[in-house]
């Protein structure tokens, strides 16, 4: 049996707990788990609504001195910044000071399930970048290296608007494939895949029934010692 087989069979089979769905494999260690996180949407709403009084959506800017179109925020031990300097992890909120707001324990407990069921088991997140796409915003393709232990998976989360993920290779240059992503829908990878490129292409406007014209995206990582 190939990796890829192997990880479908343990999220048709072998994920205790899991709901049902299907696993859709995008490298040897990194795939989509579709509909997983759906039952959880009410709480994943709630606990974002929270986090964003605390630590309000940003535009961060990157070195080369341009703004994201993505906006973001954190919750967890470690929040990921980006400013002219480069890029970080930090325990403080830069506006504001403040630590970043926990991670809410339905978060934690989604995160580890989606973790397990893709084949890696006792994921440990201390991170959660959380991301809103409005119709136009985009993510270049780009690497997650600025987490220490390169050896945890991310765990992935997509909620509203549909929207083409990249997934390229481990050479910017390699080829990439298209994955529509929908609400509802997890992306798990690590091992030989972790270092792959990704990005988002820019949404189009398809107003989601519950969460309107935007995308969110939260991403589980593992980025302190
Ligand atoms: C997004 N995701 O889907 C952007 N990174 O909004 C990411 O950049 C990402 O989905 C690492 C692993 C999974 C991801
Ligand atoms: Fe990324």
């Amino acid at each position: 049996m190939t990796r890829a087989e192997d990880l479908h069979t343990r999220g048709l089979f072998e994920a205790e707990g899991a709901p049902p769905g299907t696993i859709e494999p995008l490298g040897p260690c990194a795939g989509v788990l579709r509909g997983f996180a759906l039952a959880e949407v009410d709480a994943l709403l709630a606990g974002i609504a929270a986090i964003e009084q605390a630590a309000p959506w940003r535009h961060m800017q990157v070195p080369g001195g341009h703004t994201m179109s993505v906006a973001m925020t954190n919750c967890g031990t470690w929040g990921w910044t980006s400013d002219a300097q480069g890029y970080r992890y930090t325990r403080e909120d830069p506006l504001g000071g403040a630590p970043w707001p926990a991670l809410p324990a339905t978060f934690l407990r989604l995160a580890r399930a989606a973790a397990q069921a893709a084949g890696f088991a006792g994921f440990a997140p201390d991170a959660c970048l959380i991301n809103r796409y409005r119709p136009g915003t985009r993510l270049g393709l780009h690497q997650d290296r600025d987490e220490r232990d390169l050896a945890a998976p991310i765990v992935s989360v997509s909620l509203g608007m549909p929207a083409t993920f990249l997934f390229g290779g481990l050479k910017r240059r390699d080829p990439v494939q298209r994955v529509a992503l929908r609400h509802g829908d997890v992306v798990v990878w690590g091992g030989e895949d972790r270092l792959r490129h990704h990005g988002v292409l820019p949404l189009a406007d398809v107003p989601h029934p519950a969460l309107g014209s935007q995308r969110l995206n939260l991403s589980f990582r593992r980025a302190g010692p």
